[in-house]
């Protein structure tokens, strides 16, 4: 028997409420993100990949210029605008849900300004002093991430007494600074920040505890797509494989996670999960029990 999964997750004001889990799809604007980097670093590129993932059922599309892969520098922020904002200007104008992931407070504002209409941090407010004050004042839903620090010493930092409680004490103020800083709580996301200072193990505890998250109050975005974790755990501990062997376990956790309520679920590959995430709502609307015979 399969386990009905959780009801449909609260709308965010102003993104799409489609009734299920929403799927945003990644163009990731860098030469060295981990499983895309250099694929769309050409502006034409990155706006026809986002409007292909569009074209396949893509909810938003995550817009990024500065890679996060374990150890890498970061670019100025003049490069950083750069990558991005012709690639944001060009979706937005098309009609997509466009959202920026960036940890820069001036790249939040110059995004907003070109279209965007969320955005997602995963530094949590923490990379930049100005980032929560500033999307505040933007009036966009904000995503906030679980962090511990840039990708050239995150690492270090993956130590836990207890993953998950450690996860949600520490997601906490942060999301309560984001209510001091003046953002509205209806617009502010959770995320556990999968492999972010976080090991393997670390990743599927938090996978597995979602409800934990889930009691911040707050809706959840999930990204686990192409991540290392699912490379070790399908034995390539190195991760050498070409990325895209990692899609079908991407498709798999995300259709778990939607089952489990979140929110909304991040991935380079689109079509599979967009489907999926159909199958949870359509089993979610199912009544159980005799009342169903
Ligand atoms: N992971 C990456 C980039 N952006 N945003 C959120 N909210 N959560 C994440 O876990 C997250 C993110 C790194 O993955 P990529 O380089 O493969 O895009």
């Amino acid at each position: 028997m399969l386990s009905r999964p959780t009801p449909e997750p609260a709308a965010v004001p102003g993104l799409p409420a489609p009734g299920r889990c929403l799927v945003m799809g990644v163009v990731n604007v860098t030469p060295d993100s981990f499983s895309d980097g250099g694929q769309w670093l050409e502006p034409e590129q990155a706006v026809a990949h986002g409007l292909e993932l569009v074209e396949q059922g893509a909810d938003l599309v995550d817009i990024g210029g500065e890679s996060t892969r374990p150890g890498a520098q970061r670019p100025p922020v003049e490069e950083e605008l750069r990558r991005v904002l012709p690639v944001v200007r060009r979706l937005s104008d098309a009609g997509a849900v466009v959202s920026i992931d960036t940890m820069r407070a001036e790249v939040a504002v110059a995004a907003v300004e070109a279209g965007a209409q969320l955005v997602n941090d995963v530094s949590g407010g923490l990379g930049d002093p100005a980032m929560l004050a500033t999307v505040a004042d933007l009036e966009v839903p904000y995503v906030l991430m679980h962090w511990r620090g840039h990708s050239d010493r995150m690492q270090q930092r993956a130590e836990y007494a207890d993953v998950v409680a450690d996860v949600v004490s520490e997601l906490r103020p942060r999301l309560q600074a984001a209510l001091a800083a003046g953002i509205d709580s209806d617009r502010v996301i959770l995320d556990p920040g999968l492999g972010f200072a976080k090991t393997a193990e670390h990743n599927w505890a938090l996978l597995a505890n979602l409800d934990a998250v889930h009691a911040l109050g707050r809706p959840v975005l999930l990204a686990a797509s192409r991540k290392r974790f699912l490379a070790r755990l399908l034995g390539d501990a190195d991760n050498t494989r070409d990325p895209s062997s990692l899609d079908a376990a991407s498709a798999a956790v995300s259709t778990l996670a939607a089952a489990a309520g979140v929110w909304c679920v991040r991935v380079h590959v689109v079509p599979a999960v967009v489907d999926a995430v159909r199958v949870v709502a359509r089993l979610a609307a199912e009544p159980v029990g005799s009342a169903a015979r």
